[in-house]
């Protein structure tokens, strides 16, 4: 809601009025014209606060977290990241959850599936899988995974360390809708699958420029579930020389599901982008609030009236329709994800690519 708009106290409506509001209240109706304006806003006011979360400052309560509770017990080992404005409500955007989950060496955080989709970013550490379907992909950082509204998924780390990765689910989207169901973990036997398809099946079949025949996977995901950094970055980097610059965004790439051309993901876009160094990004709004993990580099945003200085694995986010701008100090690739694809398909996203 607007705060900054007065709403109509009591004290200043007229006395029938304001019987007319009781009695109409208590057949459960409500006049619009009271709160029109409140609902329906000139533009976006986003409740959402720009905040960044520096790694160094959180990695201590991941690794403490680790010492109170097994990932087993937990089912899924997250610290929550929430967005100052939304304490206690599990949200980063008014959309999106993001959380950061640990998982140590020999662990398993058991098979479950949920409506909700959930995007990884690996952070740090190797020798660890995630499991879709029956199929894993090991880890590194700066690999983007999909899983997938309703497939079973587990996590294992068979390395020797630390394993920590950014979740972001679109845990706001289906409550919005209600539309949440869960099987598994809690009821289950609590192990790991057991593959049902070797490694780098997925990666073979949908993302080598060639897709089947026959037996195509439809459905609005990207069938290719790891995007491996090594070849986002090796792409970056080959670019750099003679692609086109964005004046608002360096050179930015969308994740895309190579059977569709679409988002990777439905409901969550995600995107990779490289600010070479001293590049100064002109200020960008849209309607979607965005999440950025700072991947590699050095640099800072600035978001409305505040300035945010980052570095490896720091994590931010910008509100809807607030313009941010970003300077790199070195050569910095950002990753970052929003429920940009959702409000393109329904019809009311909007941006603004401004001068200067
Ligand atoms: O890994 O399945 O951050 O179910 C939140 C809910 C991760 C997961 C989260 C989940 C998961």
């Amino acid at each position: 809601m607007d705060s900054s708009r007065p709403a109509s106290s009591d004290h200043n409506i007229d006395p029938a009025r304001r019987d007319f509001y009781a009695r109409s209240g208590e057949r459960n109706l409500a006049p619009l014209w009271e709160v029109l304006h409140t609902l329906i806003t000139a533009e976006p006011q986003s409740a959402v606060r720009p905040h960044l979360w520096h790694y160094a400052a959180l990695r201590p309560f991941l690794l403490e977290a680790c010492e109170l509770i097994s990932a087993k017990e937990a089912e899924r080992r997250v610290l929550i990241l929430e967005n100052p404005a939304f304490k206690g409500q599990a949200k980063i955007t008014q959309s999106l959850f993001s959380g950061l989950q640990i998982i140590m060496p020999g662990e398993v955080a058991p098979p479950h599936r949920h409506s909700q989709a959930a995007l990884r970013f690996i952070i740090e550490g190797e020798g660890a899988y995630t499991a879709v379907d029956g199929e894993r992909t090991t880890m590194r950082p700066g690999d983007f995974v999909v899983t997938p509204s309703w497939t079973w998924h587990d996590h294992g780390n068979t390395g020797t360390g630390p394993m920590v990765w950014l979740d972001g689910l679109d845990i706001h989207i289906v409550k919005l809708f209600e539309a949440s169901f869960r099987e598994g973990a809690a009821a289950g036997p609590g192990e790991a699958t057991t593959p049902a398809q070797p490694e780098g099946y997925s990666a073979a079949r949908y993302g080598a420029n060639l897709l089947p025949v026959e037996d195509d996977r439809g459905g609005p995901s990207s069938p290719v579930f790891s995007y491996p950094y090594a070849r986002t970055r090796a792409a970056l980097e080959a670019m750099r020389q003679r692609a086109p610059w964005s004046r608002w965004h360096g050179l930015k790439m969308k994740y895309a599901n190579p059977v569709t051309g679409d988002y990777a993901m439905p409901t969550i876009a995600t995107f990779i982008q490289l600010l070479p160094k001293s590049f100064k990004t002109a200020p960008y709004r849209s309607t979607s609030s965005t999440v950025f993990v700072c991947v590699e580099g050095r640099g800072r945003t600035r978001i409305g009236e505040e300035s945010f200085a980052w570095g490896p694995h720091d994590i931010f986010v910008a509100p809807s329709w607030v313009r941010h701008s970003h300077e790199a100090e070195e050569d910095a690739v950002l990753f970052s994800f929003s429920d940009q694809g959702v409000q393109e398909k329904l019809g009311f996203f909007r941006e603004e690519k401004a001068e200067g």
